[in-house]
């Protein structure tokens, strides 16, 4: 799109993005606040300066963030690619108007106000977390916690996290085994957890896996490459072993 093209377009699309609140964006033309979402669909109209000198047929626009914020000729400062609260939260512009390149009015400053909006989910700090619980660990203390963080502004709602467990496998009878606090990620055992959960030996077995001594060998082997010790004299692997052979 030529510039040109560009600048016939905005008005049409001022007027379809900002509808009849336009009029409440027009002001005199003096030092000026204003508070702007971010991620707005861009061209996004901001304010509409008023000069009072006759002769103004052009703005000229110093400061911060030169690359977003424009201003047309007839004084519409618009967005030209949209505002990000977490990259710049505040930008101060000054403004100059113009006859035929000559400063006639200004400057003026404009503080832009970056208004945070709910765009960032939560993000957890590892993608997995290993946690040991002991057996007869009391119901309600933590024995491990998550943390997540949110990007946009903690100020305000946008960036309030609530923890909650999703599924727990074992899930037997829906009987869950352990709760996480909403508000610290801290995670506990519930009380059902505290009687159900039990240190046992046992081996993991994949679903039809081969449950024979000499496949508990292998995997022993598969655990502890290096064996200096019979089977026979290992205490761990006689250990497993019985309780293996009680299970079979
Ligand atoms: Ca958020
Ligand atoms: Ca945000």
């Amino acid at each position: 799109m030529t510039p040109m093209v560009h600048l016939l377009l905005l008005p049409l699309l001022f007027s379809i993005a900002g509808g009849k609140d336009l009029e409440e964006k027009k002001g005199p033309f003096e030092n000026t606040e204003l508070g702007v979402p971010e991620g707005t669909p861009v061209p996004y109209p901001m304010y509409q300066f008023q000069v009072t000198h006759p002769g103004v047929n052009s703005f000229r626009l110093s400061g911060e963030g030169k690359e977003d914020i424009m201003i047309s000729k007839d004084g519409w400062l618009y967005l030209e690619k949209p505002l990000d609260w977490s990259r710049d939260d505040r930008y101060i512009i000054m403004v100059e108007a113009l006859a035929d390149e000559e400063v006639v009015e200004g400057p003026v400053y404009v503080t832009i106000n970056v208004l945070d909006i709910n765009n960032n989910a939560p993000v957890f700090n590892q993608s997995e977390y290993t946690a040991v619980v002991r057996e007869n660990n009391p119901a309600g203390i933590p024995f491990t916690r998550v943390f997540a963080l949110d990007q946009d502004d903690p100020e305000t709602p946008n960036a309030h996290l609530s923890y909650s467990l999703v599924s727990q496998i074992p899930n037997k009878h829906h009987t869950p085994l352990f709760q996480i606090d909403p508000d610290t990620g801290e995670i506990s055992t519930t009380e059902a957890g505290t009687q159900i959960l039990k240190a046992r030996e046992g081996i993991q077995y994949g679903k039809g896996e081969d449950q024979s001594i000499d496949a508990l060998r292998t995997k022993f082997n598969d655990y502890c490459p290096v064996q200096n010790i019979p089977f026979e004299d290992n205490p761990f692997f006689t250990c497993v072993e019985r309780a293996e052979m009680r299970r079979q």
